[in-house]
């Protein structure tokens, strides 16, 4: 019993995926149909890899990401990272 607990407590957690950022290149199409930069939310520096020069939010993809795992709680919290990678062109927002 003790087992079947412990694998249902692991699980959410092996779920909830500890993917690295998908820094594959926009296409041209990607690109253009992309939010105006002034309309996107980029929350605020809270995160543990805030300025770091890497985007670290996982809304996002492109060139400017991290490879790093990326966690619910990074969300919203690498503005001046995403917002300046977004701004150059090498981030989209995918959610
Ligand atoms: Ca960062």
């Amino acid at each position: 019993m003790r087992k079947i607990i412990l694998s249902l407590a692991i699980l959410p957690l092996a779920a909830c995926g500890a993917e690295g950022g998908d820094t594959t290149a926009l296409t041209a199409e990607e690109l253009a149909s992309r939010t105006d930069a002034a309309s996107v939310d980029f929350g605020t520096d809270s995160g543990e890899w805030a300025n770091d020069g890497e985007c670290d939010d996982p809304r996002f993809k492109g060139p400017g990401m991290t490879t790093t795992p990326l966690l619910e709680e990074d969300t919203k919290a690498d503005a001046t990272d995403c917002r300046t990678a977004y701004e150059s062109g090498n981030l989209t927002l995918i959610e």
